[in-house]
């Protein structure tokens, strides 16, 4: 990982952030440089480089200092009931006073990042024609999972018919999510550092062909899906610096570079809106970028890169995840931090409505289905409060429900990121692992869609999976069915030196289908099925 240097611009910038009087609290410069790599990897994601604060709270020294040590340091140890997680699993006693210290020091800057670096660190490692003409295993690549392993900074693909292991690749730092193309033979993994990797599925076992480095911290990436355009580009969007890329699709060499840089939808500049999730349109040359702290959704037309097209939406601040409706015409993205849910019509180019929901929803990429009495309906847990929101999708059959919050579904606690469906299942799934308490994040709810009234069945996946104690809360996180919609597989993220797992449960009689366990298999949180997540099928 590249380590923050200061620039120029950085001590100038560094100034105008020391906000908060003369009485900046210290730390030695090595205690400092451990402090400045923990709060990178492991809290800007929430709180932001400049630490403006997003889905985890401002926490600029002006904020911090208000706090106080001894505050700070309980937060940091036990996290709080709003989504802020626990690092006394994670951080000694010490490291935790000395975030607790640096957290109100002033904010370090890390680096731009121009096309000069970015084609600096680009690597095609094997060029298109030299790479196979036809798949070589015999693997079903429709039904291949790749997964996150987050504190190795792997991937592990798996062959979801058999659950065996094909391949585990070398990432970026702990890395974040993997997206396909539209062909379904590469996959694209986007690392916390910034780090986008290419694999091809098609040759014996997955193979790194292409990498780039796309900036210095990073969350998303999704491909070219319109026809016409199969496999010809990748978009990836970086937090900081805050810009995305559109790259070729199969060999990652950067070729245009857009800033994010601007206002907010309230009209105040920010020098950190960072790009958060990026969903790639069937139905049109175009990307749908939520920028998370200036609230301004853009559709990008990519048609044509030389005289980039980008409508810019307002909507509201924070954005963060979020899905198609089933038509795949609206897009549903999380205001996280303001609690309310974005529609954006991608066929008028406007946004449809903003939906209040209870605190920081957070749907991953969300559920669709038809309830019986509202029609087609999507999905979303949160955070912050133990709610599955249902908003109506149709604004045609069922025009009175549409956009509006029509019905809300008890989750077993809040602390909630993913809820997951299936259009062959009757199973609305939705887990809990950020909640404090360990039973909660251990299980999931699991509702039937035909009779939600009948009330969830509360399953506690971690213990089914036959782990040994450990000092670690197993967190059961995201649910994602395998291709034939029949199964549907769950995360069990312990602590890094302890064991975890995948548990596998049928869908249809919610019973224990399978386990798979390996001692490779470390920290897996997110899951992408090849098939499902080519079509965005959830
Ligand atoms: Fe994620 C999706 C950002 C923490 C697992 N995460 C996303 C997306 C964003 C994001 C912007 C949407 C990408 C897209 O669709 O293009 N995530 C962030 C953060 O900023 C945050 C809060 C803090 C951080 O430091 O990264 C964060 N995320 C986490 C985790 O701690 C999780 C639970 C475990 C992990 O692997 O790091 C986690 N995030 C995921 C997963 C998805 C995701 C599994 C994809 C969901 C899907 O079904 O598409």
């Amino acid at each position: 990982m590249k380590k923050f240097a200061f620039s120029v611009l950085a001590i100038a910038l560094a100034g105008v952030f020391n906000t908060a009087g003369a009485e900046e609290p210290t730390l030695a410069p090595a205690a400092k440089e451990a402090s400045k790599t923990i709060y990178f990897e492991r809290c800007a994601g929430c709180h932001g480089i400049l630490r403006k604060g997003a889905t985890g709270k401002n926490l600029e020294p002006i904020n911090s200092r208000k706090l106080g040590q001894s505050r700070l340091e309980k937060i940091i140890a036990y996290g709080t009931e709003g989504g802020m997680v626990n690092f006394d699993d994670i951080l000694t006693k010490e490291e935790i006073s000395n975030m607790a210290t640096y957290v109100q020091m002033t904010p370090d800057i890390p680096p731009e990042w121009g096309m000069k670096d970015m084609l600096g660190s680009w690597k095609l490692i094997v060029k298109p024609e030299d790479r196979p003409k036809k798949q070589l295993s015999k693997v079903n690549l429709k039904n291949v999972f790749s997964v996150t392993l987050r504190d190795t900074g792997e991937v592990a693909l798996i062959d979801g018919d058999t659950k065996k292991i094909w391949g585990i690749v070398k990432t970026g730092y702990a890395v974040h999510i993997s997206r396909l193309s539209a062909s379904g033979r590469y996959v694209y993994v986007i690392g916390r550092d910034g780090k986008l990797d290419l694999i091809d599925m098609w040759y014996e076992k997955p193979t790194v062909v292409a990498t780039l480095k796309v900036g210095i911290e990073a969350r998303s990436v999704d491909t070219s899906k319109f026809k016409g355009y199969e496999d010809k580009y990748a978009i990836a969007g970086a937090y900081w610096p805050p810009q995305y890329v559109i790259t070729e699709g199969d060999t990652l060499k950067p070729l245009k570079i857009v800033s994010t840089r601007g206002m907010a939808v309230d009209g105040e500049y920010h020098p950190e809106p960072r790009v958060a999730s990026i969903v790639a349109s069937p139905h049109k040359p175009e990307w749908v970028v939520n920028l998370k702290e200036t609230g301004l959704i853009q559709l990008v037309d990519y048609s044509d890169l030389k005289n980039l097209k980008t409508t810019t939406i307002e909507s509201a601040k924070f954005l963060h995840d979020g899905g198609w409706d089933s038509t795949k015409r609206y897009f549903l993205v999380a205001a996280n931090a303001s609690n309310k849910v974005a529609v954006v019509d991608t066929k008028t180019g406007k946004l449809a409505a903003l939906v209040d929901t209870k605190a920081k929803p957070h749907p991953g990429r969300g559920a669709n289905f038809v309830h019986p009495k509202f029609g087609p309906v999507w999905a979303t847990s949160h955070l912050g409060a133990d709610v599955i929101s249902l908003i109506g999708t149709d604004p045609v059959k069922h025009k009175q429900y549409a956009w509006k919050v029509v019905a809300e579904l008890k989750n077993h606690g809040g602390g909630s990121l993913f809820v997951k469906t299936h259009p062959k299942s009757a199973n609305l799934w939705a887990d809990a692992p950020l909640n404090p308490e360990q039973e909660i994040a251990e299980s999931v709810s699991v509702y039937d869609i035909r009779n939600l009234d009948k009330g969830p069945e509360i399953i506690n996946i971690a213990k089914l999976a036959g782990l040994p104690e450990g000092k670690a809360i197993k967190r059961t996180v995201h649910a994602e069915y395998n291709a034939n919609g029949d199964e549907v597989w769950f995360s069990i993220w312990a602590g890094k030196t302890e064991p975890s797992a995948i548990v596998v449960m049928d869908d249809k009689t919610r019973k224990l289908k399978h386990v798979i366990k390996d001692s490779k298999l470390i920290t897996p949180t997110g899951k992408f099925n090849v098939y499902n997540t080519q079509h965005d099928i959830y």
